[in-house]
């Protein structure tokens, strides 16, 4: 699979390292062949060049435009070796095999940079370069292409070692980054495009892999453009198609808090897993609840925070029915998300016409791969999806008390809902309910006590005789970086911890939770969420 260079074409506008690497590869007895600028910097350092207008018989013309745009220089690229036919049809019409390619496109991105004019920035669209970077590239096999200045050197090196030869190894990442460029290089264009159309303005990485759908009314606030885009290439399995069946429009913040809940109800997909309601105010659960029928686990959820769940966003596990599809309907509710529902849950909804229903194909894997983003000034932060996950095995009791069997269930039923909650996340729970639930406070013990206090105002709104955080089980995302987050926990009525664990205070931790009588087990994991 290693390829002896034996000759080479090279098309730059950025001429960085070129003379270097053209002396390198005519010592090595390499035949360069070259487009004008390209030819005439070769030259102007003493190497031979031959011409592309020589090799297609055709001068470079109409501004450049076509100059390599030519079956003797792709039919030379793009040729199986090996393939009979192929081979034929290179003699027949007297094409030569070009077994390394340099090329580095017109500079678009700079052009528009320095505020050119229209024209000059159509002009610096590459057109040529991008097919001959694309056919060698897709061409990998046997050709060599070098995009990047920053591989001259690697690829020198190669030919020292092997005596003249690119590997297929190398040729393969060499494709990989040639494609990379020429998508980030349409990306900026159709950028360029949009901005100077007034559209939706998207950054090229994303733009080059997603597909805009449609644009929304407006983003996260008024004043804010966006727009909704899926991947063009969904790479994942496992991603639902959703269908809306009624309600208005969605809007930028009803998709982000149809997904949160869609994405944390999707944590219970197993088929031992109860009818589980999620309901979602700005992107965080205020009420998550197992139980025997999908009206209970709705009544449960939203007795949780029945004033947070105002407004909310409902995601369901299991088909909706009728009693509950009337129930959710007696509070405001912005958006309901779920697997199917039922004829009389479409009648009871229909009554409501501005909510939204959407009916999903299937949940999605709440385990898939996958990729996050996060705009940073000036960049993206990327990284893979939380996909952690803890079950009864890698708990590690370190309280002189173990868990009992419930309260082992509502632990890890806790932790479930706390990773889908904004850090700091403190979750209680108790039979299969959030009891509690305090996000995104800067501190532990204020998510502690949030979550506490959100527990008595609706044992206070029901008149139960205590909160539900009497004899819960709380988790925490991260582990307590003192005892004072504990205690809140233990104030609360809370009878076990769930915890990542790892402090250097671990001890302090574990031995104020001892002293509670409390039981604690350890997950190793930690769900930060921001
Ligand atoms: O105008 S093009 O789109 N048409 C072509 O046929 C073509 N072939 C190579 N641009 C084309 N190129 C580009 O010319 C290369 O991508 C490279 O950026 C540049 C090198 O031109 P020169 O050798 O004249 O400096």
């Amino acid at each position: 699979t290693d390829v002896t260079i034996k000759r080479a074409l090279l098309s730059v506008s950025d001429k960085t390292g070129l003379v270097d690497l053209g002396k390198a590869l005519a010592a090595r007895g390499v035949e360069l062949v070259s487009t004008g600028g390209t030819a005439k910097a070769l030259r102007e350092a003493g190497l031979e060049v031959k011409d592309v207008s020589d090799l297609t018989g055709f001068p470079e013309m109409m501004d450049g435009r076509v100059k390599t745009l030519h079956p003797k220089v792709h039919g030379g690229l793009l040729a199986v070796r090996d393939n009979a036919e192929h081979a034929a049809a290179m003699a027949e019409h007297e094409i030569g095999a070009i077994d390394l390619v340099v090329v580095n496109l017109y500079p678009f991105e700079a052009t528009v940079a320095k505020g050119a004019e229209r024209d000059e920035v159509i002009e610096n669209i590459d057109i040529g370069g991008p097919s001959m970077v694309r056919s060698a590239a897709k061409n990998h096999q046997y050709v060599t292409i070098l995009t990047d200045a920053a591989d001259y050197d690697a690829f020198l090196a190669e030919l020292e070692q092997t005596g003249g030869k690119s590997t297929l190894t190398f040729r393969r990442a060499m494709a990989a980054k040639a494609y990379a460029a020429t998508a980030a290089y349409d990306a900026a264009i159709s950028q360029w495009f949009a901005r100077v159309d007034q559209q939706h303005h998207f950054p090229p990485v994303l733009a080059s892999a997603h597909r805009l759908v449609t644009t929304l009314r407006y983003g996260e606030n008024p004043h804010q453009s966006a727009a909704l885009y899926v991947a063009r290439n969904p790479d994942t399995p496992g991603l639902p198609q959703a269908v809306q069946v009624q309600g208005k429009e969605l809007s930028y913040n009803n998709y982000n808090d149809a997904n949160a809940a869609l994405e944390l109800v999707a944590e219970f997909a197993t088929d031992s897993a109860k009818p589980t309601v999620v309901i979602v105010k700005h992107a965080n659960p205020c009420g998550v609840a197992s139980a025997d029928t999908l009206l209970d686990a709705w009544n449960a959820a939203l007795a949780c925070d029945s004033v947070s769940a105002f407004g909310g966003i409902v995601a369901t596990n299991v088909p909706l029915d009728g009693p509950t599809a009337n129930a959710i309907c007696e509070i405001f509710t912005e958006v309901v998300v779920a697997p199917c529902a039922d004829d009389a849950a479409k009648q009871a909804f229909a009554r409501k016409k501005n909510l939204r229903l959407l009916l999903v194909d299937a949940l999605p894997d709440a385990n898939r791969a996958g990729l996050n983003t996060l705009p940073i000034a000036g960049g993206l932060l990327v990284q893979d999806r939380d996909t952690g996950k803890i079950g009864l095995d890698d708990l590690k009791v370190v309280t002189k008390r173990a868990p009992t069997e419930q309260e082992l269930a509502d632990a890890l039923f806790a932790w479930t809902v706390a990773k889908h909650v904004k850090s700091n996340a403190i979750v209680y729970a108790k039979d299969g309910v959030t009891a509690g639930i305090g996000a995104g406070q800067m501190n532990r013990r204020d998510s502690s006590r949030i979550a506490a206090a959100k527990a008595r105002e609706a044992a206070e709104t029901h008149g139960w005789s205590e909160p539900r955080t009497n004899g819960s089980a709380v988790a925490s995302d991260a582990f307590f970086p003192f005892a004072d987050g504990l205690m809140a926990a233990v104030e609360a009525g809370a009878t076990c911890v769930i915890q990542p664990g790892g402090s250097i205070r671990d001890e302090d931790v574990i031995k104020a939770a001892d002293e509670a009588g409390l039981a604690m087990v350890f997950t190793g994991m930690r769900h930060f969420r921001h």
